[in-house]
């Protein structure tokens, strides 16, 4: 028995791997926006993976408005809320309340029901680039205990067509790649103190490419591109989930109708 168990984890934990050693879209981050734009991307029919370095999602959905049991989400998010089905009630003019629990199983199922990866304790630490002008073309993972035991092993790779920096406040696969390959020209400038409203408008309209495949979504296009915090309302993280998964889809149409013109 034991070693039918072994064999069963390790044939198909690996051939897992072997097949999402190659995506379409490489998703950083668990969190809202990520598994928001999991979804409408593996909806469309592209292959995608999403590499989340805790063994569980949600990002911070779950201690939502310092750890108060409820998430608020306002009114120009409610047709995504629907589409995953996610149940909400209202607060106050226009704000709608709604179970973090429900958010994070629901954003999740949704995710994995169109068909995206999710790959937990996976730490992503940098990204791999090509040609000059650079592009981003994937990115390398560790497994987390690895990473946090700071003993050095070196990371695998995933090429991807487009990477999604979903890692929120730090921005880390859009740091990284800053930091290491500046000829990509991006500078991350970091989050501003709170101004709510304007916070969830800018985060929507600033989301989308950084550089040549790479993309930013949720906080982490807060941090990019400096703009303000918007604290404790997720509508702006679940809105820009949808907008950069149209990004990289329009983007990759287009690529795909370049290489096949002659
Ligand atoms: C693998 C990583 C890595 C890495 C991080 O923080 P998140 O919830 O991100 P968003 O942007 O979808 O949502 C932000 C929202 O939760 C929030 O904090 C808000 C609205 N704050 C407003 C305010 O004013 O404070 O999720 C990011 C996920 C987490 O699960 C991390 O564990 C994961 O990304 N992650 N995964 N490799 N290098 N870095």
């Amino acid at each position: 028995m034991e070693s039918k168990i072994g064999r069963a984890i390790i044939k198909s934990g690996l051939e897992t791997l072997y097949n999402y050693s190659e995506v379409d879209v490489a998703i950083v981050g668990a969190g809202p926006s990520g598994l928001t734009a999991a979804r409408y991307l593996a909806e469309r029919g592209f292959k995608v993976a999403v590499f989340e370095r805790r063994f569980s999602f949600g990002g911070g959905i779950g201690p939502g408005g310092n750890m108060l049991p409820s998430i608020v989400v306002q009114e120009e998010a409610l047709p995504i809320l629907r589409d995953f089905k996610v149940r909400y009630s209202p607060a106050t003019d226009g704000l709608y309340v709604v179970d973090p629990a429900e958010l994070i199983a629901k954003l999740a199922a949704g995710a994995i029901d169109a068909g995206a990866k999710i790959l937990l304790g996976v730490h992503v630490d940098d990204v791999i680039f090509r040609g000059d002008p650079p592009r981003v073309a994937g990115l390398l993972w560790i497994w987390t205990p690895v990473q946090m035991s700071g003993m050095h092993a070196d990371p695998l790779y995933t090429v991807a067509r487009a990477v999604i920096d979903a890692t929120g406040h730090d921005a880390e696969v859009v740091s990284v790649a800053t930091r290491k390959v500046p000829e990509l020209g991006v500078q991350v400038r970091g989050e501003k103190s709170a101004w709510s409203e304007t916070a969830e408008k800018l985060v929507v309209e600033h989301t989308g490419r950084v550089a040549p495949g790479l993309y930013a979504a949720g906080m982490a296009v807060a941090a990019v591109y400096g703009l303000p915090r918007m604290g404790p309302i997720f509508g702006g993280m679940l809105l820009s989930g949808k907008r950069v998964a149209e990004v990289v889809a329009a983007d990759l149409a287009q690529e795909a109708r370049a290489a096949y013109s002659v």
